[in-house]
């Protein structure tokens, strides 16, 4: 069965180019929006540019959707101000929408920097403790916890994807780890809009990586069976220079996002 109305939000992104192309199969029609300039409708699809800091818009923009996938916002460190407009002004302008519209599931890009500032080794599940590395991972602590709220209250089902690092190959070291492949995060968020019930699952985005620092089995209602890994990178990525061992960088699940900041905005 196929979805009536997927709205995609990010679309002009990385992710959302690629998922503009590959969750085709799953939706009758998509509407998609970001406010960078996006390809133009083809079929099947309605193009609505949106800033999701402007609440009406945003509300416009849910109004026939019965499902969302939720990956607009700053995608990386930024200045608290930006972080703030984007992705938390944003995350909630979306939940309002989805309960203002009666959408019942979404799915939000969350991060695997909500987790950055744990060790690098040690097996996380999805209930460990936050530890954000930035005002970007607070942000998307702040879309888990809000969406965990929206479900309990509201009954608007929720996966937060701990995406690793979703690029077309793996780019260093920590990336052998972290790395999600493009198909097994199409397959992980056609599971998630489709799973029987969802209810608010916190989900880590990991091809099935050699080693791993992320545990999916309370996810396992799921589905999800990654069939991507990084050994086909390894001996080049293992040619790159080794990063300094004194580097935070190396010690930390966020990687370089440790270290990024502090923006001096006064
Ligand atoms: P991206 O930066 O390429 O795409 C994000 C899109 O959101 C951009 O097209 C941007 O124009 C749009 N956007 C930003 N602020 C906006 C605003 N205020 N209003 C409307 N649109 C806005 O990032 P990417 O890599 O495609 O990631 C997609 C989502 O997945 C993001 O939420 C990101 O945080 C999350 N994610 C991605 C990972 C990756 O490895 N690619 C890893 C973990 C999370
Ligand atoms: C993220 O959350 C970013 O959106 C992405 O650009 C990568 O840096 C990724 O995490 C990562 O940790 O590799």
């Amino acid at each position: 069965t196929r979805l009536q109305r997927l709205l995609l939000t990010g679309a002009a992104g990385g992710l959302g180019q690629m998922l503009r192309q590959s969750l085709k199969p799953y939706a009758k029609l998509m509407r998609l929006s970001d406010r960078a300039p996006m390809a133009p409708a083809g079929d099947a699809e309605e193009v609505i540019p949106c800033e999701l800091s402007d609440k009406e818009a945003v509300d416009r923009l849910i109004e026939g959707c019965d499902a969302i996938v939720h990956l607009g916002g700053v995608s990386v460190e930024r200045p608290f101000e930006e972080v703030l407009e984007a992705n938390i002004k944003g995350v909630f302008h979306i939940y309002e929408g989805a309960r203002r519209h009666g959408v019942k599931r979404v799915v939000f890009a969350s991060s695997n920097h909500v987790i950055g500032f744990h060790p690098q080794g040690k097996l996380l599940d999805a209930d460990c403790a936050k530890r954000p590395d930035g005002y970007y991972g607070l942000s998307k602590a702040y879309g888990e916890d809000l969406s965990r709220f929206y479900f309990d209250r509201y009954g608007i089902e929720t996966a937060c994807l701990r995406i690793g690092s979703s690029f077309p190959e793996p780019k260093d070291r920590r990336m052998l780890i972290t790395w999600l492949s493009y198909r097994d995060l199409t397959e992980l968020v056609r599971c998630c809009l489709f799973a029987p019930a969802l209810g608010h699952t916190i989900v880590y985005g990991a091809s099935d990586n050699r080693d791993k620092w992320w545990d999916n089995s309370k996810a396992a209602h799921l589905g999800f069976k990654p069939q991507d890994n990084t050994e086909a990178f390894r001996a080049r990525v293992g040619a790159l220079p080794p990063l300094d061992p004194a580097d935070p960088a190396a010690h930390y699940q966020g990687g370089g996002f440790v270290k990024l900041g502090p923006f001096e905005t006064l």
